[in-house]
């Protein structure tokens, strides 16, 4: 059965969700990428340019992995302005078996554990819960650029293209934990979607939160992105959207909130997605760390979007350099550009403020005075004086990469 039912009108929405579940449920995974193209932006690794891929309702994004779905947007979209579009906004799944068709009708979210009432909420009465609330967040992935780690790490080899910005609207997580009532005793939360792992040994994906994270007001359950339905793949009806924190806890297909008053031990948050216990979140390369904790809030960061490596650039006129810089919710206080290997640093100019979780637009004109081989590096400090390091930061996950971006040019 993979018709939406309870439209009565087959709006343009509802023909995309039925091509969605169409596609998604008559073939295996692998089906549902239409033929690479080549990708002239992917010369980086080891094993060779990744394809453009094309799945429903995205444009052509780079091929990770297909089973399951692991798509990066392509780098010169960054470029586009400072929220991402939903058809160009990166996709990771964990689990090969995730849903592939949904009714929003009989889609229910239930809260349990430690409550004073479980709750099974249909998606209206969600919605009515309390007054929704919109934020503009970053939400990145801990593994963002993980191809780039000296010395190389296990796991998906990806470029910086794991990251979106999107405005997400909801209802405050701790609007849905309150109406259950939360006990004294309570620990932590956790969530798990709609995904299942294939095999009965791999473990589900299940994310945990502290008990006064989620209540913070800051997490939000979201049904909207960018001013319409989530797009299936990044977790249509509902996610999680917690802003300021890596993607990981961002869980998708939203099905089951748990209270617990004990700490969460389950793989996702045990074992994988471990840093690095102190405060570089790193180890020297190629080490492991005595003592690791759960990865939290985003580090600050920075890239030039408008010059890709290897670009030659024109001597003695103006260019004007722009990119993008964000950071865990501080907000980006400072963003200094170098067109000279790091010898001098100049101030950008910062864009519009659309809030403290988001992509913060920067440009710099510029002019080369000598022509020759040179490098760009952009470097992001925070309101909380939090900068990025010269040198990358490593850690056996290839985790939070924030080094000072360094673009290769030519002046010419
Ligand atoms: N249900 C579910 N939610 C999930 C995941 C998953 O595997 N299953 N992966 C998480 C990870 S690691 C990331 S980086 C983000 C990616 O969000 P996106 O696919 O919308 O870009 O989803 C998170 N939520
Ligand atoms: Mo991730």
């Amino acid at each position: 059965m993979f018709r939406f039912i309870g439209n009565n009108h087959l709006g343009r929405r509802q023909v995309l969700r039925d091509a969605i579940a169409l596609a998604v449920a008559a073939s295996p995974l692998a089906g549902l990428a239409k033929t690479a193209e080549a990708n002239p932006e992917e010369v980086t690794f080891a094993a060779g340019p990744r394809p453009l891929v094309q799945y429903p309702q995205k444009r052509p994004l780079t091929l990770v992995t297909t089973r399951p779905p692991h798509l990066e947007t392509p780098f010169a979209v960054f470029n586009e302005g400072p929220i991402t579009a939903n058809d160009a906004f990166f996709v990771r799944y964990h689990l090969a078996d995730f849903p592939t068709s949904i009714d929003p009708d009989s889609y229910r979210l239930t809260v349990k554990g430690s409550v004073g009432a479980p709750l099974s909420l249909s998606l209206d009465e969600l919605k009515a819960l309390a007054e929704p609330v919109e934020v503009v967040a970053v939400n990145q992935c801990s593994g963002n650029s993980r191809g780039f780690s000296m010395p190389r790490v296990f796991g998906a080899q990806l470029g910086n293209g794991s990251m979106g910005n999107a405005r997400w609207l909801g209802v405050p997580l701790k609007a849905v934990l309150e109406k259950a009532g939360v006990g004294a005793q309570a620990q932590q939360v956790t969530f798990r979607g709609l995904d299942k792992p294939v095999l009965p040994s791999t473990p589900s994906f299940i994310k945990a939160l502290d008990i006064n994270h989620a209540m913070n007001g800051e997490p939000m359950i979201a049904w909207s992105m960018n001013g319409t339905d989530l797009p299936f793949l990044n977790g249509y009806p509902i996610r999680l959207v917690v802003p300021g924190y890596f993607g990981t806890y961002w869980v998708k297909h939203l099905s089951e909130i748990e209270v617990l008053d004990h700490t969460f031990d389950g793989f996702f948050m045990a074992k994988g997605y471990q840093v690095p216990d102190n405060d570089c979140f790193c180890v020297s390369p190629g080490t492991t760390a005595a003592k690791t904790r759960p990865i939290s809030r985003l580090p600050v960061r920075s890239f030039i979007t408008s010059v890709q490596a290897g670009a030659v650039l024109p001597l003695n006129s103006g260019v004007l350099l722009k990119g993008i810089a964000f950071d865990g919710g501080a907000g980006v206080d400072n963003v200094e550009v170098s067109i000279d290997g790091g010898a001098r640093w100049y101030r950008a100019a910062l864009g519009e403020d659309l809030g403290r979780f988001s992509f913060r637009e920067w440009t710099l004109p510029i002019t080369f005075s000598h022509n020759g081989a040179t490098q760009l590096m952009v470097r992001a400090t925070n309101a909380a004086g939090e900068t990025q390091p010269m040198k990358a930061d490593w850690n056996p996950g290839g985790y939070r990469r924030h080094v000072v971006e360094t673009t290769h040019v030519t002046v010419a």
